[in-house]
């Protein structure tokens, strides 16, 4: 097969997910009335789910706990199952959020499941109407317009992560979030060429073969993204990290083979700057994705992308995404693989009886 035909629902999928975003944002405003109701008296959201899933859950936990006041955590769907007395507290009213593109991956349908015996309200994020989850929660929010053909997470992780983040506004009652998080599908359109143009020279660098994501707080979910990205799709040695946490260990793997990405926050700024000039001594090539560059950064990075949106580091999270998606399939069709079906994966993991193959 020849490289443009591999992958190419991937590629239409990273180009047109703008429209995806446009979608999600009316579909969650449809439903603002009955997410305030869900939301009632709560006291405590667990966001949750496999994979591309939970790292959506990694990044709308903190954003959801920053602006409603309500406590949350991202947890995986199986220690929902296997350790449920460390997630679930009792006597406090607990929203549980599964969170999945199909719907059907079986870790995440049986946390729902733990989480409804203990009588707990569920809300569904996921891009399948038809699904077991959409059909078993208390309440749904289904991203249809976010599905994929390919197997890998592309459109639909950011539209979720967006999803979130509108109902963060909703329960917060933040008019000015909701009018943030509307402007980004139109400066996410505005800049996707730029996005595709630097990923694809990035992902044809052939000196690349391996790959260190960093993010704080929203955005080390996000690093985890980008690293399961590269997994999936590139089948290259690719990890992530909270930034600091880097420096303790995981720095003596950075070589001149190495692609150190930054997501850069704004309240770690200047703690994450420092870090760039750490690993440039190590030799490591450096990504930085920022809101805006200064001197310090230009002057570090090898390659550079800085979204410019005016909007709050919890707002502008999927703006990040693209440019490392693009990069992703290049270097994907480089090493030979297919992005719309990488080896060994599948569309979601489904597991028979009660839980193993
Ligand atoms: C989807 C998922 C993907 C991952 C892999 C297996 O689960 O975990 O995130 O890339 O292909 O399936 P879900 O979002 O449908 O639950």
């Amino acid at each position: 097969m020849d490289k443009i035909k591999r992958g190419k629902n991937a590629l239409s999928e990273i180009i047109n997910q703008t429209n995806a975003w446009e979608e999600t944002i009316r579909l969650v405003t449809e439903k603002a009335g009955s997410l305030k109701t869900l939301s009632e008296g709560i006291e405590e959201v667990v966001f949750t789910g496999c994979g591309s899933a939970l790292n959506v859950a990694w990044v709308i936990a903190p954003t959801f706990q920053y602006y409603t006041g309500i406590k949350a955590r991202a947890v995986p769907s199986a220690d929902c199952v296997f350790f449920p007395d460390t997630i679930f507290t009792t006597g406090s009213p607990a929203l549980v959020v599964p969170i999945s593109r199909s719907g059907d991956t079986t870790e995440t349908v049986m946390a729902c499941e733990a989480a409804q015996a203990r009588g707990m309200k569920t809300l569904s994020i996921t891009c399948n109407p038809e699904s077991q989850l959409a059909g078993m929660t208390t309440e749904t929010l289904v991203l249809e317009p976010a599905s994929e053909k390919a197997v890998v997470t592309t459109q639909s992780v950011t539209s979720m992560v967006l999803c979130g983040q509108m109902f963060a506004a909703i329960v917060s009652n933040n008019g000015e979030m909701i009018e943030q998080l509307k402007s980004l599908p139109a400066i996410g359109q505005g800049d996707i060429q730029k996005y595709h143009d630097l990923g694809r020279r990035i992902g044809e660098n052939e000196n690349i073969t391996k790959f260190a994501f960093v993010g704080s707080g929203p955005y080390y979910g996000l690093a985890r993204e980008c690293q399961l990205k590269i997994k999936e799709m590139v089948v290259l040695p690719s990890d992530s990290y909270p930034v600091l946490d880097f420096r303790h260990g995981p720095k003596s793997n950075v070589d001149e083979q190495m692609l150190v990405t930054v997501l850069m926050s704004d309240s770690a700024r200047d703690a994450e700057i420092a870090f760039l000039k750490d690993m440039k001594e190590l030799n490591g090539i450096i990504l930085v994705l920022c809101e805006k560059a200064n001197p310090e950064i230009s002057r570090t990075a090898d390659y550079l992308v800085e979204v410019n949106s005016g909007l709050p580091e919890f707002v502008r999270l999927i703006l990040y995404l693209p440019v490392i998606q693009f990069l992703s399939y290049y270097k994907s069709l480089l090493q030979g693989q297919d992005p719309d079906n990488p080896r060994k994966l599948s569309y979601y993991v489904a597991l028979e009886g009660a839980i193993g193959s």
